[in-house]
């Protein structure tokens, strides 16, 4: 019998809170297909029909994928090389660059409220003003800071780039005037724009044993537990390990996505439903770690300026159709979501009553 020593006893509870929801709590299906939205169609004269499936995917799911996107696959893996470099460097040097407050490099505590998952990341801001400051640790502990830091930059670029169109879309399925009312707010140079490296470590097989009590005949370990984005718009792509999953309507069945290395995934955030005032569903999803292989995904969030009033938008309201929410700004919300657990509904506190 492994007998553990203070420390790992320490680690040990730490980690326990990482088994998650017991496995029937919630049932997981894998055989419901994760919508898709073909940029390239869209752009050959498929539009409507892309169009028509993008908004059909915002209102029923909150989540879809976006393929023929245009964004190189170099691109993308010179940041998942880079990341996983800067991931295998000791924990010593990795922590140089955290605790996450809440930007820099963190692991295992998901934001400031004591949430929890087997999981490590990075961080950063990416408006043009404060990249400098903020991932300036994270670059300099990097074994090929330089290079890294270029590599975030030109993703970032391009997926901002990917995000934007997609709410152009998105506004041309709403009939939302000007086009771009969505897109402007990650446009401007204000904009509160995020950028996550996560890993998500295969979990060893003594923890697993140990952990066997409380995984319910489970072999994963929570990675990142169930939430909503407070953002307008998340553009994520993973490496091939599986693990992300997004919850359907009903708010209890969950649907694994098969992981997809080429492509985007797109998740509507808190601020998007508040401005189609509840037609496109925040997607609330979470991530089980991999028992033998490591998860890398990196995510950039979207997000408006501080000062953006978010509410539901004039254009698109039916006649008589009332707001379903109190007005506030995005630095309200934001402020409360960092008062928040992970879990929690964040938009409950600025719902109408
Ligand atoms: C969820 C979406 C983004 O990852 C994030 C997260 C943030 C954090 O990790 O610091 C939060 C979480 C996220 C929502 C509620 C608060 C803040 C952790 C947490 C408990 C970076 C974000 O913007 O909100």
């Amino acid at each position: 019998m492994v007998v553990l020593s203070q420390p790992a006893l320490d680690h040990f509870s730490l980690i326990k809170t990482c088994t998650g929801p017991a496995p029937d709590a919630a049932s997981a299906v894998s055989d419901i297909e994760i919508p898709e939205v073909d940029l390239a169609a869209a752009a050959r004269g498929g539009r409507d029909d892309e169009v028509r499936r993008l908004v059909r995917a915002c209102e029923e799911l909150g989540f879809f994928k976006v393929v023929n996107h245009g964004v190189g696959t170099e691109m993308m893996g010179r940041v998942e090389a880079e990341a996983e470099r800067f991931f295998k460097l000791p924990q010593s040097e990795k922590d140089t660059a955290g605790p996450p407050n809440p930007l820099g490099y963190g692991s295992k505590r998901i934001g400031p409220n004591g949430d929890i998952g087997w999981i490590e990341y990075l961080l950063l801001h990416t408006s043009p003003d404060v990249t400098s400051l903020n991932s300036l640790a994270a670059f300099r502990v990097a074994p090929n800071g330089h290079t890294f830091r270029t590599a975030v930059e030109e993703y970032v670029k391009a997926v901002k780039g990917l995000a934007c169109e997609v709410l152009e879309l998105m506004a041309e399925g709403l009939n939302i005037e000007p086009r771009d009312s969505l897109s402007a707010m990650l446009r401007d140079n204000k904009s509160d724009s995020l950028f996550r490296l996560n890993h998500y470590p295969p979990s060893p097989p003594e923890l697993q044993l140990q952990l066997q009590p409380f995984l319910g005949g489970r072999s994963q370990l929570l990675g990142f537990g169930e939430h909503t984005d407070p953002q307008i718009i998340s553009v994520l792509r993973s490496n091939d390990t599986a693990g992300l999953q997004v919850c359907l309507r009903d708010g209890t069945t969950w649907v694994s996505v098969p992981p997809d290395r080429s492509s985007f995934f797109i998740n509507v955030g808190d601020s998007l439903q508040v401005f189609t005032n509840g037609r496109f569903r925040s997607v609330k999803h979470r991530v089980f770690a991999d028992p033998t292989r490591s998860r890398v995904s990196m995510i950039y969030f979207g997000g408006p300026p501080l000062s953006q009033k978010i509410a539901s938008m004039e254009g698109l309201m039916e006649e008589g159709e009332e707001s379903l929410y109190k007005e506030f700004t995005w630095c309200e919300y934001k402020k409360s979501a960092y008062k928040s657990r992970l879990g929690e509904y964040r938009l409950g506190l600025f719902e109408k009553a």
